[in-house]
C-alpha cells in the first residue's frame, strides 16, 4: 500500500498533521465530482448580535442517527451516511485511526465563500476532539492563531486530496480560518470528520 507523504507542524499546544496527497489525483477528481453533484447543499443561517445572516458558503451534514450538531445558533440534524461518504470514511477512520460518526461538508463556491475565525470545541465533540479535514478542489489558504500568543501563527495552502489532522489540545488554544481571497478561484469542497458524543 502507497504511504502518503505526512507533514507534522511543531506547534505549541497543538497537534497538526497534514498528509498533501492522502487520495492520488485520479482519486480526488472524481470525489469532488461525486460530492459536488451528489450532495444536497444546504443554506445555513448565522445569528450574530441579533441578526441573521446568510453562512458564506453552502453545507451539508451527515452522520449516525441522532448525533445532531448545533454551532452559531443553527442546530443540524444529520442525513444519513451515503455509499460514497462512507467509503471516504473508511479511509479517513483509518488515517485517524478513530471512528468519526459525523462530517460536515463546505461548498465554498469561489473566493467570496470563506469560514471565519473558529475552533471546534462545542461540547458535543467532548474533551479534546479530532478532526480530520478533507479538501478537494480549489487550493485555499488555511490559517491558524495561538488564542493567547498572538505571535503563533500557521498559514498552509490545502491541495486537492489533502487531509488535515488536527487532535490533541488544538480545539482549546488555536483557531481557525478560510479567509476570503480576492484571487480567481474555482470551487472547493471541504469535508470535517467528527465524533458526536
Ligand atoms: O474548509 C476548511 O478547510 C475548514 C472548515 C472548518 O473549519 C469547519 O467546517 O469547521
Ligand atoms: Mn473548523
Amino acid at each position: 500500500m502507497r504511504l502518503p507523504e505526512e507533514i507534522t507542524y511543531d506547534l505549541p499546544d497543538a497537534e497538526v498533521k497534514l498528509y498533501p496527497t492522502f487520495f492520488t489525483e485520479a482519486e480526488s477528481d472524481s470525489y469532488f465530482a461525486a460530492l459536488r453533484s451528489t450532495t444536497t447543499w444546504g443554506q445555513g443561517r448565522l445569528t450574530l448580535y441579533g441578526k441573521t445572516y446568510d453562512e458564506p458558503r453552502l453545507t451539508a451534514w451527515h452522520g449516525d442517527e441522532g448525533k445532531s450538531y448545533s454551532y452559531s445558533g443553527i442546530v443540524l440534524h444529520p442525513q444519513p451516511w451515503t455509499l460514497l461518504l462512507n467509503e471516504i470514511r473508511a479511509r479517513v477512520n483509518a488515517a485517524a485511526q478513530t471512528t468519526f460518526n459525523s462530517v460536515l461538508l463546505n461548498l465554498y463556491r469561489n473566493g467570496r465563500d470563506s469560514n471565519g475565525w473558529h475552533q471546534d470545541n462545542e461540547p458535543e465533540l467532548g474533551r479534546n476532539p479530532v478532526i480530520a479535514s478533507l479538501s478537494f478542489g480549489a487550493v485555499r489558504r488555511f490559517q491558524m492563531r495561538h488564542k493567547i500568543r498572538q505571535d503563533l501563527k500557521l498559514n498552509l495552502d490545502l491541495p486537492h486530496g489533502s487531509l488535515l489532522l488536527m487532535t490533541g489540545e488544538t480545539q482549546h488554544t488555536w483557531q481557525h480560518q478560510i479567509p476570503k481571497t480576492a484571487k480567481p478561484v474555482g470551487e472547493r469542497i471541504n469535508l470535517t470528520f467528527r465524533v458526536i458524543q
